[in-house]
């Protein structure tokens, strides 16, 4: 194709043509939803993309709320998410969450409309280099051309059936489109001329060319092996011998749970459920299972005692310190990990083998292979292990009918007034209906889900941004699941107010948002630097925020409670504004020298 700077007859409608042909073969190829943010040269592809009524379009103006929207979004569905935005620092804003998806293989489709050739370079307005602007945290990035008349449109519907396939595998992750336009960017004819959206199924190629995936799963239709060689050897490794299996968090395929929990059974070993398992909430036969290793592993002559010969690992790499460095302790002990192809999750390099390929398969197939248990006296040492962890923590939340009677001042463990995160969480979880998706912060939340979630068959989804381990973003993305249904939003009070603009997001949605109010990062206190006299201004950095206000700011419910009575009354509420539709923002204010106290107790109980 030439480049031609002079408009042809009706450049606008040549504009609109292409914009619908790619739009309508991402709705054929599967593209369900998109997140746009206005602009004006995404104007053809904006309008295309609202005019489809196969895709749900959602408008957020802050291009990076919108790309952890979008993110959240295709958390909750497995399916990539179509994201538009204009030119200039507009898909720079999108950058966290495009690094969020590609460590945390979340599917998206990244749009961003550009000015064309002859405009860059010439001081031309709101212009900038966007080519490769995501650099190495794309799957894939595609540089079109402006449209001309008599473009290639069999070309065009392949080229959107591509870029889904590349968001989804072998590597689920971000692929990059730039698109730029020529003015006038609409047709010049009545509007009532123009063409129309083309409605589903297509009569396109691009339909044929995303069979390869399953329509159920939105999963690669093939799958991945290793050598069966090394299936074999593998299971010569588990079988009879003393392991542990530990499950990560990560997308696993339906029935993945049932299929690991049916390799612990054969080889009679414990089961390691991390809080981003999936195993931890769920209707499992629950003997394999620990939920509590983040406690029982501090008992240093547990740890001596319970030796394996072998860890398998698979999922994300453990969420806490306390299991990172008994894996890492686990020197002599042969250490396998699952991983999908291309991805080596070995930060300790201690893996003695990695098998590539489809989980759920490769455990499948090793279920098949292993001849022999362990013996029993091996996983019962972990019953009994879990068993008294499980029985202090049944203490955390139990009143103490003396200490209940005390003023608020005293916090006495078991009052009323002893209200911190190891009470707050096993609270939550207790009172959340069957269902609910759980998206958690980081920083402490996540590490106090993993000490304090417990589990149960209560069917619960859990969902964080482990790929970069941001605190951006957080609230967008819990909008963004909220849009497939009821889910809380567990956050602290620094990860809130950096995302206020999500909170925008969550008018209209039930979203429910608990922020822990310790004043500040209350991490640090657990860090070196908090022994230093610049700690409270450079490393804690209180908030400070009004909470209520924020919520006001966009009209959503508000709540604060600073007791244990307090928080049941809020979440109540909450709760009851979800069943609604509502959002609510609950403050559970904590006081921060409680909660480092009652923390380093809890750990000592198990010491
Ligand atoms: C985008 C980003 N900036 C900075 C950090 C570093 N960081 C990790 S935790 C944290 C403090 C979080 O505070 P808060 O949300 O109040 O949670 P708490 O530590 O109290 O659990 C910071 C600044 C990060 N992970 N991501």
């Amino acid at each position: 194709m030439s480049l031609s700077t002079t408009p042809t007859a009706d450049q606008g409608l040549v504009n609109l043509r292409f914009a619908q042909t790619l739009v309508d073969a991402l709705a054929a190829a599967g593209v369900s939803d998109a997140v746009i943010s206005p602009g004006s040269r995404s104007t053809p592809l904006a309008l295309a993309f609202l005019r489809q009524p196969a895709i749900r379009s959602t408008i957020a103006v802050d291009e990076r709320c919108a790309a952890f929207f979008a993110l959240g979004r295709a958390k909750a569905s497995g399916r990539p998410v179509a994201l538009l935005c204009t030119s200039g620092s507009a898909p720079a804003n999108w950058y966290p969450a495009v690094i969020e998806a590609a460590q945390g293989g979340t599917p998206l489709l990244l749009l961003s409309a550009d000015r064309p050739a002859e405009l860059h370079g010439w001081g031309a307005n709101q212009t900038i280099d966007q080519l490769r602007l995501f650099g190495s945290h794309v799957r894939a990035s595609h540089a079109l051309e402006a449209p001309q008349a008599g473009f290639a449109s069999g070309w065009l519907q392949r080229l959107a059936a591509r870029v889904v396939a590349e968001s989804l595998a072998p590597q689920p992750g971000p692929v990059h489109l730039n698109l730029p336009f020529r003015e006038p960017l609409l047709p010049a004819a009545d509007p009532r001329e123009w063409p129309q959206a083309t409605e589903l199924p297509l009569p396109s190629p691009a339909a044929a060319f995303s069979e390869a995936f399953s329509a159920d799963t939105y999963a690669p239709g093939w799958t991945c092996l290793p050598d069966p060689a090394a299936i074999a050897a593998t299971a010569a490794t588990l079988s009879g011998r003393r392991g542990v299996i530990v499950c990560g968090g990560g997308a696993f395929p339906p029935a993945f749970a049932e299929a690991l929990l049916a390799l612990a059974a054969a080889l009679d070993c414990p089961l390691f459920a991390e809080p981003l398992s999936g195993l931890r909430f769920a209707a499992l036969e629950r003997s394999q299972l620990c939920v509590r290793q983040e406690s029982f592993l501090r008992d240093s002559s547990f740890v001596a005692r319970a030796r394996p010969d072998w860890v398998m690992r698979c999922g994300d790499f453990p969420v806490t310190r306390q299991l990172q460095q008994w894996l890492s302790g686990c020197a002599t002990a042969e250490q396998i990990v699952i991983a999908p192809p291309g991805r080596w999750n070995d930060p300790q390099h201690v893996a003695t083998r990695v098998l590539h390929g489809d989980a759920l398969h490769i455990i499948a197939a090793l279920t098949q292979a292993v001849n022999a248990p362990a013996a029993a006296a091996w996983r019962q040492s972990f019953v009994r292990a879990e068993a008294a962890a499980e029985a202090l923590a049944a203490k955390l939340a139990a009143p103490d009918s003396a200490a209940a009677l005390t003023d608020e001042a005293d916090r006495l463990p078991g009052s009323d007034a002893d209200f911190w995160e190891g009470v707050l969480i096993p609270a939550l979880l207790a009172r959340l209906p069957a269902g609910f998706r759980v998206f958690c912060g980081a920083s402490m939340a996540i590490r106090d889900l993993d000490s304090f979630s417990g589990g149960g068959s209560k069917p619960l989804a859990f969902f964080a941004n482990r790929g970069a381990s941001g605190i951006d973003g957080n609230l967008s993305t819990a909008a963004g699941i909220a849009a497939a249904g009821p889910t809380l939003a567990l956050v602290g009070d620094l990860t809130c107010t950096h995302d206020i603009g999500g909170l925008a997001l969550a008018r209209g949605r039930p979203l429910l948002v608990v922020v822990i109010n310790n004043g500040g990062g209350g991490i640090f206190e657990y860090l070196p630097a908090a022994a230093l006299p610049e700690f409270a201004r450079g490393w804690l950095t209180p908030a400070d925020a009004d909470f209520a206000h924020m919520a006001a700011t966009w009209g959503i419910g508000y709540q604060r409670a600073a007791t244990r009575s307090a928080f049941a009354a809020a979440l109540e509420l909450g709760l009851a504004a979800i069943e609604r539709g509502d959002p609510c923002l609950i403050e559970a204010v904590i006081d921060r020298e409680h909660s480092v106290a009652r923390h380093r107790a809890w750990w000592e109980q198990h010491q």
